[in-house]
């Protein structure tokens, strides 16, 4: 059985997701980030790196990183084949956008929403948050010229990049124009969007 660490508001969804598509059992754990609970020794014993959500495997170890725990996942279920592994075609392409999306995307949002957490300055976070905005309006539109499948990111079709990227398009602060500016991205999620495994986990983010 798998424990998956969360917290409603962050919104990091796509382990969830993936393991609803794997349809493999899990559990979940609160975490209550609005009072700092990722912070305290409780959960940073749990994840040292103190950000959620976190993945504890069957065999009782944890890790933590959207990235590692959707290759992990992939290489345990490979059944339903959304996450491309060692010997098939499209696993070094599927790596590259998925550090990406984990490496620039993710902290994109960071800076937009948390600017606090970019400088010391307080005077200056309406400054760090239009840059974060400005930049990624430039990652997306990388992005959107990059997507190579239709709907779907890759030509293969659905995989674990379409979550990816849809969870980081839910936090965009004008997904309409976000859309409108980028007709593949907007494929990919409305594709997404269609897919029962996540309907569900946005519903219960959304309760
Ligand atoms: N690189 C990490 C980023 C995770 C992350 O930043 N999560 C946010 C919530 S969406 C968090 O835990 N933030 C902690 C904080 O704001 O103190 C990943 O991909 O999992």
């Amino acid at each position: 059985m798998y424990t998956l660490y969360w917290e409603r508001l962050s919104g990091a969804i796509a382990p969830q997701v993936i393991m609803e598509e794997m349809g493999v059992p899990y559990d979940t754990v609160w975490i209550d980030m609005a009072s700092g609970a990722h912070r305290q020794p409780g959960y940073a014993d749990i994840n040292p790196v103190r950000r959620i959500p976190a993945l504890r495997l069957p065999e009782d170890t944890v890790i933590g990183e959207t990235a590692a725990i959707t290759l992990v996942l992939g290489e345990r279920h490979i059944q339903q084949d959304i996450v491309p592994q060692p010997g098939d075609d499209d696993r070094a392409v599927f790596l590259f956008w998925l550090s990406a999306m984990a490496a620039n995307g993710y902290p994109l949002f960071t800076r937009s929403w948390h600017p606090e957490q970019i400088t010391f300055d307080e005077a200056a976070n309406e400054t760090v948050r239009q840059r974060a905005e400005a930049d990624l309006a430039d990652f997306f539109a990388m992005i959107d010229r990059s997507i190579s499948g239709d709907p779907y990111f890759l030509p293969r079709g659905y995989s674990a990049l379409d979550i990816y990227l849809t969870m980081l398009t839910e936090w965009s602060a004008d997904r309409d124009a976000l859309f409108a500016a980028n007709p593949r991205i907007a494929a990919v999620c409305r594709a997404v969007a269609d897919r029962p495994s996540y309907r569900k986990v946005m519903a219960q983010h959304r309760e």
